[in-house]
Protein backbone atom coordinates (compact mmCIF):
# COMPACT_ATOMS: atom_id res chain seq x y z
CA UNK A 1 0.00 0.00 0.00
CA UNK A 2 0.94 3.67 -0.57
CA UNK A 3 1.72 6.17 1.81
CA UNK A 4 -0.32 8.83 2.33
CA UNK A 5 0.36 12.40 0.44
CA UNK A 6 2.08 14.63 2.92
CA UNK A 7 -0.34 17.16 3.70
CA UNK A 8 -0.22 21.04 2.77
CA UNK A 9 2.21 22.79 4.86
CA UNK A 10 0.09 24.10 7.78
CA UNK A 11 -1.12 27.91 7.75
CA UNK A 12 -0.49 30.09 9.84
CA UNK A 13 -3.87 31.48 11.14
CA UNK A 14 -4.22 35.26 10.51
CA UNK A 15 -4.73 35.53 14.58
CA UNK A 16 -2.86 33.78 16.78
CA UNK A 17 -5.40 32.78 19.78
CA UNK A 18 -3.22 31.70 23.06
CA UNK A 19 -4.49 28.47 23.42
CA UNK A 20 -2.97 25.83 25.60
CA UNK A 21 -3.03 21.69 24.91
CA UNK A 22 -5.50 20.43 27.09
CA UNK A 23 -3.58 19.50 30.26
CA UNK A 24 -6.91 18.58 32.04
CA UNK A 25 -8.37 15.73 30.96
CA UNK A 26 -12.43 15.60 30.32
CA UNK A 27 -13.64 11.89 30.40
CA UNK A 28 -13.65 10.30 27.17
CA UNK A 29 -16.80 10.24 25.44
CA UNK A 30 -17.97 13.57 26.81
CA UNK A 31 -17.63 17.03 25.78
CA UNK A 32 -19.06 19.43 28.52
CA UNK A 33 -20.92 22.28 26.77
CA UNK A 34 -21.60 21.75 23.00
CA UNK A 35 -24.08 19.58 22.47
CA UNK A 36 -24.07 16.44 20.15
CA UNK A 37 -26.14 15.57 17.28
CA UNK A 38 -28.84 14.35 17.81
CA UNK A 39 -31.86 12.73 15.93
CA UNK A 40 -35.53 13.79 15.60
CA UNK A 41 -37.39 14.59 19.56
CA UNK A 42 -39.88 11.55 18.94
CA UNK A 43 -37.19 8.67 18.67
CA UNK A 44 -36.67 6.18 21.55
CA UNK A 45 -33.48 6.68 23.20
CA UNK A 46 -30.71 4.27 22.73
CA UNK A 47 -30.00 2.11 25.61
CA UNK A 48 -26.71 3.19 27.51
CA UNK A 49 -26.04 -0.45 27.97
CA UNK A 50 -26.36 -2.76 24.89
CA UNK A 51 -26.21 -7.06 24.87
CA UNK A 52 -24.26 -7.29 21.64
CA UNK A 53 -25.03 -10.92 19.82
CA UNK A 54 -22.70 -12.07 17.00
CA UNK A 55 -23.85 -11.85 13.47
CA UNK A 56 -21.69 -13.05 10.44
CA UNK A 57 -23.47 -11.48 7.86
CA UNK A 58 -24.08 -7.80 7.18
CA UNK A 59 -26.51 -6.07 10.19
CA UNK A 60 -29.70 -5.25 8.96
CA UNK A 61 -29.84 -1.33 8.35
CA UNK A 62 -33.36 -1.17 9.21
CA UNK A 63 -33.63 -2.83 12.33
CA UNK A 64 -33.43 -0.76 15.44
CA UNK A 65 -31.38 -1.84 18.56
CA UNK A 66 -35.31 -3.08 19.96
CA UNK A 67 -36.00 -5.40 17.28
CA UNK A 68 -38.97 -3.16 15.69
CA UNK A 69 -38.05 -2.24 11.94
CA UNK A 70 -38.07 0.73 9.86
CA UNK A 71 -41.37 0.54 7.96
CA UNK A 72 -41.70 4.92 7.01
CA UNK A 73 -39.15 7.49 5.96
CA UNK A 74 -39.86 9.14 9.54
CA UNK A 75 -38.90 5.21 11.18
CA UNK A 76 -35.53 6.10 9.01
CA UNK A 77 -35.00 9.39 10.91
CA UNK A 78 -34.43 7.57 14.21
CA UNK A 79 -33.12 4.66 12.69
CA UNK A 80 -30.42 6.84 11.19
CA UNK A 81 -30.16 8.44 14.13
CA UNK A 82 -29.68 5.97 16.25
CA UNK A 83 -26.85 3.95 13.95
CA UNK A 84 -24.79 7.58 14.20
CA UNK A 85 -24.74 7.21 18.01
CA UNK A 86 -23.63 3.26 17.30
CA UNK A 87 -20.58 4.02 15.31
CA UNK A 88 -19.91 6.97 17.65
CA UNK A 89 -20.23 4.77 20.85
CA UNK A 90 -18.37 1.42 19.26
CA UNK A 91 -15.65 2.80 16.55
CA UNK A 92 -15.69 6.44 15.90
CA UNK A 93 -15.93 8.50 19.25
CA UNK A 94 -17.96 10.85 20.35
CA UNK A 95 -18.68 13.72 17.43
CA UNK A 96 -19.46 17.24 19.53
CA UNK A 97 -21.99 19.33 18.14
CA UNK A 98 -22.39 22.92 17.75
CA UNK A 99 -19.38 24.85 19.41
CA UNK A 100 -20.58 27.80 21.95
CA UNK A 101 -18.82 30.04 19.40
CA UNK A 102 -17.96 30.45 15.80
CA UNK A 103 -16.22 33.40 13.77
CA UNK A 104 -15.02 33.79 10.55
CA UNK A 105 -13.33 35.71 8.37
CA UNK A 106 -12.80 35.89 4.43
CA UNK A 107 -9.21 37.22 2.85
CA UNK A 108 -7.12 36.45 -0.08
CA UNK A 109 -8.86 32.98 -0.81
CA UNK A 110 -8.11 32.18 2.58
CA UNK A 111 -11.12 31.50 5.01
CA UNK A 112 -10.17 31.69 8.75
CA UNK A 113 -12.02 29.98 11.03
CA UNK A 114 -12.26 30.72 15.50
CA UNK A 115 -13.83 28.26 17.25
CA UNK A 116 -14.35 28.71 21.11
CA UNK A 117 -15.87 26.86 23.67
CA UNK A 118 -15.63 26.04 27.06
CA UNK A 119 -13.20 28.23 27.91
CA UNK A 120 -10.94 27.07 25.06
CA UNK A 121 -10.04 28.23 21.40
CA UNK A 122 -8.48 27.18 18.08
CA UNK A 123 -8.31 29.00 14.91
CA UNK A 124 -7.57 27.07 11.53
CA UNK A 125 -8.21 28.31 7.92
CA UNK A 126 -9.00 26.08 4.64
CA UNK A 127 -7.87 28.04 0.97
CA UNK A 128 -11.06 28.41 -1.15
CA UNK A 129 -10.12 28.28 -4.99
CA UNK A 130 -13.04 29.78 -7.06
CA UNK A 131 -13.41 28.35 -10.35
CA UNK A 132 -12.65 30.63 -13.61
CA UNK A 133 -15.89 29.14 -15.00
CA UNK A 134 -19.38 28.90 -14.38
CA UNK A 135 -21.09 31.67 -11.86
CA UNK A 136 -21.58 32.59 -8.09
CA UNK A 137 -22.84 31.37 -5.90
CA UNK A 138 -20.47 28.47 -6.81
CA UNK A 139 -20.86 24.67 -5.67
CA UNK A 140 -17.98 23.69 -3.77
CA UNK A 141 -15.82 20.53 -3.08
CA UNK A 142 -13.86 20.43 0.71
CA UNK A 143 -10.99 18.71 -0.75
CA UNK A 144 -9.14 16.41 2.56
CA UNK A 145 -5.39 17.43 1.70
CA UNK A 146 -6.70 18.67 -1.56
CA UNK A 147 -8.18 17.30 -4.58
CA UNK A 148 -7.15 13.10 -5.77
CA UNK A 149 -9.60 13.43 -8.41
CA UNK A 150 -10.19 15.98 -11.29
CA UNK A 151 -11.65 19.35 -10.39
CA UNK A 152 -14.46 19.78 -11.60
CA UNK A 153 -15.45 22.72 -13.98
CA UNK A 154 -17.20 25.40 -12.01
CA UNK A 155 -17.00 24.11 -8.77
CA UNK A 156 -14.96 25.69 -6.39
CA UNK A 157 -12.30 23.82 -4.01
CA UNK A 158 -11.98 24.39 -0.30
CA UNK A 159 -8.44 22.46 0.73
CA UNK A 160 -8.78 21.23 4.23
CA UNK A 161 -5.77 20.64 6.16
CA UNK A 162 -7.44 17.88 8.16
CA UNK A 163 -4.18 16.83 9.67
CA UNK A 164 -3.86 20.16 11.56
CA UNK A 165 -6.98 19.51 12.92
CA UNK A 166 -6.25 15.39 14.11
CA UNK A 167 -3.10 14.18 13.39
CA UNK A 168 -2.45 10.87 11.81
CA UNK A 169 1.21 10.61 11.67
CA UNK A 170 1.04 7.13 13.41
CA UNK A 171 -0.83 5.21 16.09
CA UNK A 172 0.63 7.48 18.85
CA UNK A 173 -0.62 10.44 17.42
CA UNK A 174 -3.77 9.91 19.46
CA UNK A 175 -5.13 13.44 20.85
CA UNK A 176 -2.93 15.67 18.59
CA UNK A 177 -4.47 19.09 16.95
CA UNK A 178 -6.12 21.56 17.47
CA UNK A 179 -9.60 19.43 17.78
CA UNK A 180 -7.72 18.20 21.03
CA UNK A 181 -6.57 21.91 22.24
CA UNK A 182 -10.27 22.65 22.11
CA UNK A 183 -12.00 19.72 23.22
CA UNK A 184 -8.83 17.95 25.75
CA UNK A 185 -6.15 15.41 24.34
CA UNK A 186 -8.61 12.75 25.89
CA UNK A 187 -11.35 13.20 24.24
CA UNK A 188 -13.09 9.87 22.41
CA UNK A 189 -13.43 11.61 19.02
CA UNK A 190 -10.97 9.43 16.52
CA UNK A 191 -8.76 11.16 14.20
CA UNK A 192 -12.18 10.96 11.85
CA UNK A 193 -14.45 12.66 13.86
CA UNK A 194 -12.44 15.08 14.60
CA UNK A 195 -12.01 16.02 11.03
CA UNK A 196 -15.58 15.69 10.56
CA UNK A 197 -16.46 17.91 13.39
CA UNK A 198 -13.64 20.18 11.39
CA UNK A 199 -15.79 20.10 8.01
CA UNK A 200 -19.30 20.90 9.82
CA UNK A 201 -17.06 24.13 10.86
CA UNK A 202 -15.92 25.16 7.87
CA UNK A 203 -19.55 24.48 6.47
CA UNK A 204 -21.04 26.77 9.50
CA UNK A 205 -18.47 29.02 8.72
CA UNK A 206 -19.33 29.69 5.10
CA UNK A 207 -22.72 29.88 6.32
CA UNK A 208 -22.72 32.81 8.34
CA UNK A 209 -19.53 34.69 5.68
CA UNK A 210 -21.33 36.41 2.80
CA UNK A 211 -18.39 37.32 1.36
CA UNK A 212 -17.73 33.72 0.09
CA UNK A 213 -19.45 33.19 -3.24
CA UNK A 214 -20.54 29.63 -2.52
CA UNK A 215 -24.11 27.60 -3.05
CA UNK A 216 -24.43 26.28 0.47
CA UNK A 217 -27.24 23.90 -0.89
CA UNK A 218 -24.28 22.31 -3.48
CA UNK A 219 -21.30 21.53 -0.99
CA UNK A 220 -19.41 17.96 -1.59
CA UNK A 221 -16.67 16.46 0.18
CA UNK A 222 -14.29 13.76 -1.13
CA UNK A 223 -10.37 12.60 -0.57
CA UNK A 224 -7.99 9.62 -1.27
CA UNK A 225 -7.38 6.76 0.95
CA UNK A 226 -7.09 7.41 4.58
CA UNK A 227 -8.56 10.68 3.72
CA UNK A 228 -11.17 9.19 1.38
CA UNK A 229 -12.18 7.11 5.13
CA UNK A 230 -12.38 10.57 6.42
CA UNK A 231 -14.40 12.15 3.72
CA UNK A 232 -17.07 9.37 4.11
CA UNK A 233 -17.32 9.89 8.00
CA UNK A 234 -17.74 13.46 7.32
CA UNK A 235 -20.30 13.14 4.75
CA UNK A 236 -21.99 10.72 7.19
CA UNK A 237 -22.64 12.70 9.81
CA UNK A 238 -23.06 16.47 8.48
CA UNK A 239 -26.54 16.62 6.20
CA UNK A 240 -25.76 20.02 4.81
CA UNK A 241 -23.63 18.06 2.11
CA UNK A 242 -25.41 17.24 -0.80
CA UNK A 243 -22.01 15.21 -1.86
CA UNK A 244 -20.06 12.57 -1.18
CA UNK A 245 -17.25 10.72 -2.70
CA UNK A 246 -14.59 8.91 -1.05
CA UNK A 247 -11.86 7.89 -3.39
CA UNK A 248 -9.99 4.46 -2.68
CA UNK A 249 -10.94 4.70 0.95
CA UNK A 250 -10.43 1.06 1.25
CA UNK A 251 -11.17 -0.90 4.91
CA UNK A 252 -12.68 1.56 7.52
CA UNK A 253 -13.79 3.12 4.88
CA UNK A 254 -16.27 1.67 1.74
CA UNK A 255 -15.02 -1.51 2.91
CA UNK A 256 -17.15 -4.16 5.29
CA UNK A 257 -14.82 -5.50 7.90
CA UNK A 258 -16.89 -8.25 8.21
CA UNK A 259 -15.71 -9.07 4.31
CA UNK A 260 -12.33 -7.75 4.98
CA UNK A 261 -11.64 -10.46 7.86
CA UNK A 262 -13.26 -12.81 5.11
CA UNK A 263 -10.44 -11.88 2.85
CA UNK A 264 -7.59 -12.23 4.73
CA UNK A 265 -9.08 -16.02 5.84
CA UNK A 266 -9.22 -16.61 2.40
CA UNK A 267 -5.76 -15.68 1.57
CA UNK A 268 -5.69 -12.20 0.44
CA UNK A 269 -3.52 -10.07 1.90
CA UNK A 270 -6.65 -7.16 2.76
CA UNK A 271 -6.51 -4.82 5.93
CA UNK A 272 -8.42 -5.98 8.85
CA UNK A 273 -10.13 -4.12 11.57
CA UNK A 274 -7.40 -5.88 13.73
CA UNK A 275 -4.74 -4.35 11.69
CA UNK A 276 -6.02 -0.73 11.41
CA UNK A 277 -6.04 0.25 14.77
CA UNK A 278 -2.02 -0.72 15.53
CA UNK A 279 -1.75 1.79 12.63
CA UNK A 280 -3.05 4.63 13.10
CA UNK A 281 -5.62 6.56 15.24
CA UNK A 282 -8.42 6.64 12.55
CA UNK A 283 -10.76 4.84 15.21
CA UNK A 284 -11.29 5.75 18.48
CA UNK A 285 -9.72 3.37 21.63
CA UNK A 286 -13.02 2.05 22.32
CA UNK A 287 -12.96 0.23 18.95
CA UNK A 288 -10.06 -1.83 19.77
CA UNK A 289 -11.89 -3.81 21.65
CA UNK A 290 -14.07 -5.09 18.77
CA UNK A 291 -11.73 -5.62 16.21
CA UNK A 292 -10.84 -9.30 17.01
CA UNK A 293 -15.00 -9.79 17.18
CA UNK A 294 -16.07 -8.18 14.14
CA UNK A 295 -19.38 -10.12 14.39
CA UNK A 296 -20.47 -8.64 17.50
CA UNK A 297 -20.28 -5.07 15.94
CA UNK A 298 -24.10 -4.16 15.68
CA UNK A 299 -22.96 -2.45 12.51
CA UNK A 300 -20.72 -2.76 9.35
CA UNK A 301 -19.41 0.09 6.71
CA UNK A 302 -22.49 -0.27 4.79
CA UNK A 303 -24.29 1.24 7.43
CA UNK A 304 -21.49 4.10 7.38
CA UNK A 305 -22.43 4.97 4.16
CA UNK A 306 -26.05 4.57 4.83
CA UNK A 307 -26.74 7.98 6.96
CA UNK A 308 -25.56 9.56 3.40
CA UNK A 309 -29.22 8.34 2.38
CA UNK A 310 -30.51 10.09 0.13
CA UNK A 311 -28.30 12.40 -0.52
CA UNK A 312 -25.32 11.83 -2.81
CA UNK A 313 -22.31 9.16 -2.66
CA UNK A 314 -20.42 8.09 -5.20
CA UNK A 315 -17.43 5.49 -4.13
CA UNK A 316 -14.67 5.76 -6.25
CA UNK A 317 -12.58 2.62 -6.12
CA UNK A 318 -9.19 0.61 -7.17
CA UNK A 319 -9.93 -3.29 -8.23
CA UNK A 320 -6.04 -3.70 -8.78
CA UNK A 321 -4.96 -3.58 -5.08
CA UNK A 322 -5.59 -6.43 -2.31
CA UNK A 323 -5.05 -4.15 0.77
CA UNK A 324 -8.16 -2.06 -0.13
CA UNK A 325 -10.39 -5.01 -0.57
CA UNK A 326 -11.78 -4.53 -3.44
CA UNK A 327 -14.41 -7.67 -2.97
CA UNK A 328 -14.81 -5.99 0.57
CA UNK A 329 -15.66 -2.42 -0.89
CA UNK A 330 -17.75 -4.24 -3.90
CA UNK A 331 -20.15 -5.89 -1.46
CA UNK A 332 -20.67 -3.76 1.34
CA UNK A 333 -21.39 -0.69 -0.96
CA UNK A 334 -23.60 -3.00 -3.43
CA UNK A 335 -25.55 -3.65 -0.05
CA UNK A 336 -25.87 -0.09 1.13
CA UNK A 337 -27.33 0.87 -2.21
CA UNK A 338 -30.38 -0.81 -0.53
CA UNK A 339 -31.03 1.85 1.95
CA UNK A 340 -31.52 4.29 -0.63
CA UNK A 341 -33.52 2.00 -3.13
CA UNK A 342 -35.87 1.82 0.28
CA UNK A 343 -36.19 5.23 0.25
CA UNK A 344 -36.31 5.50 -3.49
CA UNK A 345 -33.26 7.20 -4.50
CA UNK A 346 -31.46 4.47 -5.83
CA UNK A 347 -29.58 6.41 -8.25
CA UNK A 348 -28.06 9.09 -5.77
CA UNK A 349 -25.85 6.69 -4.82
CA UNK A 350 -23.18 4.54 -6.97
CA UNK A 351 -20.14 2.57 -6.97
CA UNK A 352 -17.73 3.16 -10.13
CA UNK A 353 -14.61 0.38 -9.48
CA UNK A 354 -11.66 0.15 -11.61
CA UNK A 355 -8.34 -1.16 -11.81
CA UNK A 356 -5.06 -0.62 -13.62
CA UNK A 357 -3.60 2.34 -12.15
CA UNK A 358 -1.80 3.27 -9.17
CA UNK A 359 -3.60 4.04 -6.00
CA UNK A 360 -5.14 7.78 -5.82
CA UNK A 361 -4.61 8.18 -9.64
CA UNK A 362 -7.91 8.80 -11.35
CA UNK A 363 -7.81 6.95 -14.27
CA UNK A 364 -9.94 8.75 -17.40
CA UNK A 365 -12.21 5.83 -18.09
CA UNK A 366 -14.12 6.97 -14.70
CA UNK A 367 -14.33 10.48 -15.24
CA UNK A 368 -17.96 10.23 -16.41
CA UNK A 369 -19.03 8.68 -13.66
CA UNK A 370 -17.67 11.26 -11.73
CA UNK A 371 -18.91 13.98 -14.11
CA UNK A 372 -22.78 12.54 -14.01
CA UNK A 373 -22.50 12.49 -10.17
CA UNK A 374 -20.60 16.12 -9.81
CA UNK A 375 -23.33 17.52 -12.77
CA UNK A 376 -26.39 16.15 -10.64
CA UNK A 377 -25.46 16.77 -7.14
CA UNK A 378 -23.34 19.93 -7.39
CA UNK A 379 -25.00 22.06 -10.52
CA UNK A 380 -28.49 20.50 -10.00
CA UNK A 381 -28.45 18.76 -13.95
CA UNK A 382 -30.23 15.90 -14.96
CA UNK A 383 -28.00 13.36 -15.55
CA UNK A 384 -28.24 9.65 -15.30
CA UNK A 385 -26.53 8.06 -12.26
CA UNK A 386 -27.57 4.90 -12.49
CA UNK A 387 -23.88 3.98 -11.61
CA UNK A 388 -22.65 0.12 -9.83
CA UNK A 389 -19.59 -1.33 -11.47
CA UNK A 390 -16.85 -3.23 -11.40
CA UNK A 391 -14.23 -4.43 -13.76
CA UNK A 392 -13.21 -7.28 -11.22
CA UNK A 393 -14.00 -10.61 -12.75
CA UNK A 394 -17.20 -12.18 -11.91
CA UNK A 395 -18.68 -9.58 -10.07
CA UNK A 396 -15.91 -10.33 -7.56
CA UNK A 397 -17.63 -13.38 -6.38
CA UNK A 398 -19.66 -11.16 -3.96
CA UNK A 399 -22.91 -13.69 -3.78
CA UNK A 400 -25.97 -11.61 -1.43
CA UNK A 401 -27.04 -14.42 -0.25
CA UNK A 402 -24.02 -15.08 1.82
CA UNK A 403 -24.24 -11.83 3.31
CA UNK A 404 -27.26 -10.58 3.49
CA UNK A 405 -30.40 -12.64 5.10
CA UNK A 406 -32.83 -9.50 5.24
CA UNK A 407 -34.90 -7.40 2.42
CA UNK A 408 -35.76 -4.06 1.42
CA UNK A 409 -38.71 -2.64 2.49
CA UNK A 410 -40.12 0.13 1.02
CA UNK A 411 -40.52 3.30 3.28
CA UNK A 412 -43.31 4.83 3.31
C1 LIG B 1 -6.36 3.06 2.07
O1 LIG B 1 -5.90 3.93 3.11
C2 LIG B 1 -4.69 3.71 3.79
C3 LIG B 1 -4.61 2.32 4.37
O2 LIG B 1 -5.70 2.14 5.25
C4 LIG B 1 -3.30 2.16 5.10
O3 LIG B 1 -3.15 0.83 5.58
C5 LIG B 1 -2.13 2.50 4.21
O4 LIG B 1 -0.98 2.52 4.98
O5 LIG B 1 -2.29 3.79 3.70
C6 LIG B 1 -3.44 3.98 2.93
C7 LIG B 1 -3.35 5.40 2.49
O6 LIG B 1 -3.83 6.29 3.15
O7 LIG B 1 -2.57 5.62 1.42
C8 LIG B 1 -2.35 6.94 1.00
Amino acid sequence: PGTATPPPPSTTPATTPTTTPASSPTSPGTSPTSQPTSGPSTCTALPSSISLTANSKLPDPFKFISGKRAASKADWACRRDEISQLFQRYELGTLPGKPQSLTATYSGGKLTINVSDSGKSISFQVSVSIPSSGSAPYPAIIGYGGLSIPTPSGVAVITFNNDDIAAQASSSSRGQGKFYQLYGSQHSASAMTAWAWGVSRIIDALEITSSVPINLQRIGVTGCSRNGKGALVAGAFDTRIALTIPQESGSGGAGCWRISDAMLKSGINTQTASEIVGENVWFSTQFSQYVNQVPNLPFDHHMLSALVAPRGLLIIDNTGIDWLGPQSVWGCQKTANKVWQALGAADAMGVSQVGNHNHCAFPSNEQGDLDAFVNKFLKGQNTNTNIIKTDGANGLGFVDANWVDWTVPTLS
